[in-house]
């Protein structure tokens, strides 16, 4: 698992986002550091696993975020697990975490998973909704997150998300002063080089998610931040 400490960029893959072949195959040969395969809507073992077939013929790692039970699919190289801290319903902290524990933890090697620490700050996307996140958070609330994460939880990941929209730089700087072991992930309406920079110069990681569908050129270009932050 300590190879996540190196990664500096992310793409994500919606499973139930067709992309093309072609575009599947410029993202894998990217550069970047891994593809996480994950969503919030329509994520299914049969989207999962497609997916994950078609990237596994590249070399570069691939990881899972668990959003539902049904989809869990043997053969990524790491499982992410959020808990969402900001979330008003147990079932995001830690009640899936419970019944997966319950259906698969026999068959689960603890050394695969990564438990992310998970902050919703975007009020509008589909994740704030379906977890009921309380999203009106200040500087001091997420520093308190932060240390919460990082002192006492003492998680691997925290992930800053803003899914959809740019988040303020200022709320990602708040967490990423707050925190000494834990691994600061920012993901959030990156859609081009320059919000990437701007984002990679506070958060050790980025996650690039939309944008792959949207404009894969300005995707691509994101990847360049790699060679500013080593
Ligand atoms: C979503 O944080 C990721 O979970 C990336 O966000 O799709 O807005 O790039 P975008």
């Amino acid at each position: 698992m300590n190879e996540i400490k190196k990664w500096k960029h992310i793409f994500k893959l919606d499973p139930a986002k067709s992309i093309s072949d072609k575009d599947l195959e410029r993202i894998c040969r990217s550069g970047t550091d891994a593809i996480m395969i994950g969503g919030t809507d329509n994520v299914t073992e049969d989207n999962v696993s497609h997916l994950m077939k078609k990237v596994n013929a590249h070399s570069v790692p691939l990881v899972f975020e668990f959003s539902n039970l049904e989809s869990i699919v043997p053969g990524f190289d790491l499982y992410f697990i959020p808990t969402v801290l900001n979330s008003k319903d147990v079932k995001f902290h830690n009640g899936m975490l419970l019944e997966a524990l319950k259906n698969y933890g026999y068959l689960i090697d603890f050394e695969e998973i990564v438990f992310e620490g998970y902050v919703v700050l975007n009020p509008d996307c589909k994740v704030a909704t379906l977890t009921q996140a309380n999203t009106h958070l200040t500087t001091e609330d997420i520093e308190a997150y932060a240390q919460m994460i990082n002192d006492i939880y003492k998680l691997p990941v925290m992930y800053i998300e803003y899914s959809g929209v740019y988040g303020e730089v200022d709320m990602v700087k708040a967490a990423a002063d707050s925190l000494s072991n834990t691994q600061l992930f920012y993901g959030g309406g990156i859609n081009d080089y320059k919000e990437a920079e701007a984002m990679a110069s506070v958060a050790d990681t980025i996650i690039v998610g939309n944008i792959i569908y949207e404009d894969i050129n300005k995707a691509l270009k994101t990847v360049k931040i790699k060679e500013t932050h080593k």
